[in-house]
């Protein structure tokens, strides 16, 4: 029989996702006697949109094919048993558990169970292998996919019937109550909604989207790893937060029906500024002239515009750097070295900030030549070879 391009292309698929469940399940086995069902769910790119969600404003991500797998299967009695492959660590617990200290991996399974408990769901004892290849700490969302996955778990083998944007909800609810980082919505999102060949337009406060066709021709995405976490990166988020929170505020003063800072244009803040201290100012018109760019990027990759594309994209990273203060100078070394190479179509800072990747779009035959060239100064200025990853994308958290 012949097939077509898209059965072909579909059949692949399902053959790579029957190899990964083929290959948990074995893993599972290795820990466990039961038979396991297995989910995943993938980690996340951000196309434009940083620092929009929490400010009911917009986003662009997409989901990567880099993903965080589980096998796990329910139990009637005894303890539960969970196995952190990738850091080679397993974890026992009986009844509620205990949380573990910040960062630890067995927190987000922790929070997850915990929000089903507040909807009146308990969780029966289990057994549980975790594995993942998304790089922790290079902004891609690892934790978030974890989450994700684990919500997107529970609700179907317990039949619990929760919506997918309720499944959002619960992720979400995980890392704000139990793990403790205030983010917005966007890492759960798309790491439940996202679909291959697609970005996604969301709007963070009504929860409105559509899928949005990458279409690239000969460019790709390329993400330049900093390879570096800087401390700060958590207070900072929380912090600016606040600020966003304090522009808000004072907007309502003045005598603005305002609900969040997506609700004011870059005409009313200038016109107001008389009233803002410097730094609040700064903060709001980071995110007001943000959400702005999410709209002429989606015009202009529709149109197939790249110097919009790439205007946009540089335009962004300048004001997360100047007006916002979450970059850093890896970075910004990284936006400054290659933004102006033959075949770069924009780039700029992803995600958080302090660290992490520069999304890129570039033209595939470029990609070897910008990697060759930044390596080495890289290396010499901050004593780091940075990694690179092409972003393909990704489907959203699903049974395998
Ligand atoms: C992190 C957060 F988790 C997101 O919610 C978002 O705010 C992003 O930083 C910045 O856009 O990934």
């Amino acid at each position: 029989m012949i097939m077509n391009r898209l059965s072909t292309i579909s059949y692949i698929r399902d053959m790579e996702k029957r190899g990964k469940k083929l290959e948990l399940e074995n893993r599972f086995l290795s820990h466990f006697s039961s038979t396991p069902t297995c989910f995943q769910a993938p980690g996340r790119i951000n196309l434009i949109g940083e620092h929009t969600d929490y400010n009911g404003g917009f986003v662009m991500p997409a989901g990567i094919d880099l993903s965080c797998c589980i096998a796990i299967a329910l139990k009637t009695e005894g303890p539960s048993h969970m196995v952190a492959e990738d850091f080679s660590e397993s974890f026992e617990f009986s009844g509620k558990p205990q949380k573990q200290k910040n960062g630890h991996w067995a927190n987000y399974v922790f929070g997850v169970m915990e929000c089903f408990a507040s909807r009146s769901i308990q969780i029966p004892p289990f057994d549980l292998l975790i594995q993942s290849d998304i790089p922790i700490g290079a902004g891609l969302s690892s934790s978030a996919a974890l989450e994700s996955v684990v919500a997107v778990a529970f609700n179907q083998l317990l039949h619990c019937d929760f919506s997918s944007m309720e499944l959002t909800r619960i992720a979400k609810q995980a890392e704000n109550e139990y793990v403790g980082l205030q983010c917005g919505i966007m890492d759960m999102f798309a790491s439940i909604h996202s679909k291959q060949d697609h970005a996604m337009l969301l709007d963070c406060r009504s929860l409105d989207f559509k899928y949005v066709p990458l279409e690239l021709g000969n460019k790709l995405i390329l993400l330049i790893d900093t390879c570096i976490k800087h401390e700060l990166s958590t207070s900072a988020y929380n912090d600016r937060r606040k600020e966003c929170q304090q522009a808000v505020e004072l907007f309502k003063k003045l005598g603005g029906p305002i609900q969040d800072l997506r609700d004011v244009n870059l005409e009313t803040l200038i016109d107001s500024q008389a009233h803002f201290n410097p730094v609040i100012f700064a903060r709001a018109k980071h995110v007001i002239s943000e959400n702005a760019r999410v709209h002429a990027f989606a015009d202009a990759l529709a149109k197939g515009d790249w110097t919009a594309v790439k205007s946009n994209l540089l335009a962004s990273h300048e004001s997360l750097k100047t007006d916002y203060e979450v970059s850093c100078e890896e970075l910004d070394f990284i936006v400054d070295f290659i933004r102006d190479l033959p075949g770069v179509w924009g780039c700029r800072m992803m995600g958080g900030g302090f660290g992490g990747c520069v999304i890129s779009i570039v033209e595939e035959d470029q990609v070897d030549g910008i990697m060759n060239a930044l390596a080495p100064v890289y290396q010499k200025r901050f004593g780091i070879i940075p990694k690179h990853y092409i972003a393909k994308t990704g489907d959203g958290a699903c049974e395998l």
